[in-house]
């Protein structure tokens, strides 16, 4: 088994991978070991994921990896919120829901009835969203699923699990739930016992770098990876990973994780919960070695990976990203502006259509062509980064000098270059696959391979592809996106 490489196992809401990562002196690099599609399925009661069909994905990702000379360790991260629930004899208690479906309409009210918002707020943190755990379990309550549960499992817990047998709860994922005391940086008995939560489903906390345990005698088998492969725990929020791997050389940074979701904001050393962060629905995520990520959920590029879903169903349209940012290049600037949080935006369907829908019910010229479409969006995103990274700074009382922008969107040059000339501020974008680099990189440390955060960074910095975008400096270019963004107010909370 080598010493020095690592198997990143990371699920996103539309694909997961295996990335094998090679560490050490001035050494991280990343190779692509298995890659496959997250498509969800909808049954006869509600959007589900396809865990099983990750399972796989993630144990023929593992097999490449034996096949590629086997690695050190194996670590997981996925999106945040959503869980399986196990029953006492351990067996998955039918597919998890999907965090889009709207089952959760409703609920937050139930939850409040018990604990009031601003109280919610003050322990845990975290930014209303209705699909955060606390509100999937409240929609849950009174379900014969969840009265035969005895063991909730985060999404990377679970598949965690399903390579190991051991059951944890990852801190920075847990501390997505709306469970979890963003001070304390433990779950939160008081909201539990409040909101008639059994303690017993939320197994023990587990930090990054933790072990987890090795692989399943049936799991070495199948992969043909060496039966003392260790399992790492990582920061298995991807958002969480992310941010690991931004490469800051310096304090005054901003990121910006770019993926389906925007993740807006700055690392702080502790929680902001203030009202003011709470009207500007600002979250506190934990991120590794005690840090918070203080930010904005923005609803991100899944606004125009939904369009390119429609588009493509229709076969008429151009749906190649390429294309589309070159038609959306040559359309006219800020013809229409729209929010991208308005909730109207949350489940699958008709995106160009909601878009349009959007733009006549604010009285403006409704995007046509898809290169209209596109535009509406990137700039509305570009509007969105802007507001959220002054707001961070402000309530925080910190300054920005630069934006990292981390994650698929770093590919998009419209989306950077727009940011940057939004924000007024230089972007860095890169790496791509910061997610899995920040996955490799903790599992390294814990390997005695890698130093603390800042040492990470450097590396990260020292050894990725980053490309520079410099704001517009002309007087009218800026002025243009002082009046766009004097257009576009920020969304009201969510009631
Ligand atoms: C990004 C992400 C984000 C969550 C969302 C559900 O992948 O983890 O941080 O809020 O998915």
């Amino acid at each position: 088994r080598p010493r020095d490489v690592f198997a990143a196992v990371d699920l996103g809401a539309t694909s997961g991978r295996v990335m094998l990562g090679r560490v050490g002196p001035g050494i991280l690099d990343l190779t692509e070991a298995h890659r496959f599609p997250n498509t969800p399925v909808r049954l006869p009661d509600g959007l589900r994921w396809d865990v099983l069909g990750l399972h796989r994905g993630v144990l023929e990702g593992l097999r490449a990896a034996a096949r590629g000379g086997g690695v050190a360790s194996v670590g997981v991260d996925t999106w945040g919120v959503d869980y399986a629930l196990l029953d006492a004899d351990g067996a998955l208690l039918g597919a998890p829901y999907h965090y889009r479906d709207p089952r959760t309409e409703g609920a937050a009210a139930a939850v409040w009835a018990r604990v009031g918002q601003a109280e919610l707020y003050r322990v845990t943190g975290l930014q209303h969203l209705p699909f955060n755990t606390v509100f999937q379990l409240a929609a849950a309550a009174g379900s014969a699923q969840l009265a035969a549960a005895r063991i909730l499992l985060l999404m990377p817990d679970l598949m965690v699990h399903w390579l190991t047998g051991t059951v944890g709860a990852e801190e920075t994922n847990a501390s997505t739930t709306g469970l979890f005391d963003a001070r304390a940086g433990t779950w939160s008995e008081e909201l539990l016992g409040r909101l008639g939560v059994d303690p017993g489903l939320l197994p023990p906390l587990r930090a990054p770098g933790d072990p987890a345990g090795e692989l399943l005698p049936h799991i070495a088998e199948f992969t043909g990876l060496d039966a003392r492969t260790r399992v790492t725990t990582v920061a298995s929020h991807d958002t969480a990973s992310a941010v690991v791997a931004v490469p800051a050389t310096g304090p005054d940074f901003a990121f910006l994780s770019c993926g389906t979701w925007s993740l807006a904001g700055l690392e702080l050393d502790a929680p902001v919960l203030t009202e003011q962060s709470r009207d500007a629905d600002f979250t506190n995520e934990r991120g590794v070695d005690g840090t918070i990520r203080f930010l904005r959920n923005i609803m991100g590029l899944w606004l125009l990976e939904e369009c390119r879903r429609t588009w493509e169903s229709r076969g008429q349209e151009p749906v190649g990203l390429p294309e589309l940012l070159a038609l959306a290049a040559r359309a006219e600037p800020f013809a229409a502006l729209v929010d991208p949080d308005a909730p109207e935006f949350l489940a699958p369907g008709d995106m160009p259509e909601r878009i349009r829908a959007s733009c006549r019910g604010s009285g403006q010229r409704a995007p046509e062509s898809p290169g209209a479409v596109v535009r509406c969006v990137l700039e509305s995103l570009a509007l969105a980064h802007r507001r959220a990274l002054r707001q961070a700074a402000e309530l925080a009382g910190r300054e920005i000098t630069r934006v990292h922008l981390v994650g698929g969107g770093a590919r998009n040059e419209l989306l950077c270059q727009w940011t940057a000339d939004a924000t007024g501020l230089p972007v860095v974008a890169g790496p791509v696959e910061a997610t899995a680099l920040g996955n490799v990189l903790v599992q390294a440390r814990a390997a005695g391979l890698a130093g603390d955060l800042p040492s990470m960074r450097r590396l990260v910095s020292a050894t990725q592809p980053l490309r520079h975008y410099e704001p517009r400096k002309d007087p009218a270019g800026r002025a243009a996106w002082d009046a766009a963004a004097a257009r576009t107010e920020p969304s009201p909370r969510n009631p």
